[in-house]
């Protein structure tokens, strides 16, 4: 897998979506799409934005590579699961903030995983607090990549409290990556790297010991 991220980064970063594509599809006989997603597609997006960080590479060519691989994640992920698990009644957004690819990704494979979940797109807090008490959600996933929207989240929970909402909130993103202990800051009951570990988070929360 390792070697195929510098061909696979340079693909992005000349925005060849034809090569991006041609390397994931040679590597789907020996991996997992969602292998492939955590280890290839999400290593790229780092770098990527690394190299913005420094200067060396463009607004454009973060946009674009963001772009090309929402399209390849797409293509590569299994759709639903035929059979789904009995579990909470869940939602998953991305709250003010317009970084949608991990969730994207997180629904894709909590779906393909048998897990049922609705999209809620992208809302503010006034917003999701309407549609999380209509919805009678049990379990939110919240998704954000930038530290004000994660901050966000504590006037969620606010709101969520003020009205007796016991609906617990999990989130994810590169903020919560950063920091290990803001999910607790902002009143999560717990948080996940991946989408792999959403899935870890969620079955905790079915067995009742989150
Ligand atoms: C691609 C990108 C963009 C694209 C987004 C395209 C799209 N449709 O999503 C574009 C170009 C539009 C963009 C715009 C901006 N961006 Co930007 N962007 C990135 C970049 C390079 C990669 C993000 C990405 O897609 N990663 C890949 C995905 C798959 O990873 P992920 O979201 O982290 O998701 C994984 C996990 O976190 C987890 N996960 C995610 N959500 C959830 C939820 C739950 C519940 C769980 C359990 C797990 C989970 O699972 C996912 C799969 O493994 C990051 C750099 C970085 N290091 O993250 C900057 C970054 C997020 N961007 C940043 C900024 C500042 C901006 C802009 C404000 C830039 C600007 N000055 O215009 C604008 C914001 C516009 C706005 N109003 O919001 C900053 C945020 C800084 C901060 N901490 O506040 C970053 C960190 C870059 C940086 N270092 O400065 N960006």
């Amino acid at each position: 897998m390792s070697q195929l991220l510098e061909p696979f980064l340079q693909a992005l970063q000349a925005l060849n979506r034809v090569e991006a594509q041609n390397i994931l599809c040679q590597a789907t006989d020996r991996q997992t799409s969602i292998e492939l997603v955590e280890e290839l597609v999400v290593p790229a997006l780092e770098e990527i934005g690394r190299g913005w960080e420094e200067g060396s590479v463009a607004l454009s060519q973060v946009y674009m590579s963001g772009r090309i691989c929402e399209e390849l994640v797409d293509l590569i992920l299994p759709q639903s699961a035929p059979e789904r698990k009995k579990q909470p009644n869940m939602a998953i957004v991305v709250l003010e903030d317009y970084h949608f690819l991990g969730k994207r990704i997180v629904y894709s494979i909590l779906r393909a995983s048998g897990f049922e979940l609705a999209d809620y797109g992208r809302m503010t807090v006034e917003e999701l607090v309407v549609r999380t008490q209509a919805d009678g959600l049990e379990l939110l996933l919240v998704s954000v990549l930038m530290l004000p929207s994660a901050l966000r989240v504590k006037a969620l929970r606010a709101k969520f409290d003020e009205l007796g909402l016991k609906t617990k909130i999990v989130t994810g993103g590169a903020p919560f990556v950063f920091d290990e202990n803001l999910w607790q800051e902002v009143g999560a009951t717990a948080m996940g790297r991946s989408a792999s570990e959403a899935i870890e988070v969620i079955t905790q929360i079915m067995e009742g010991k989150l």
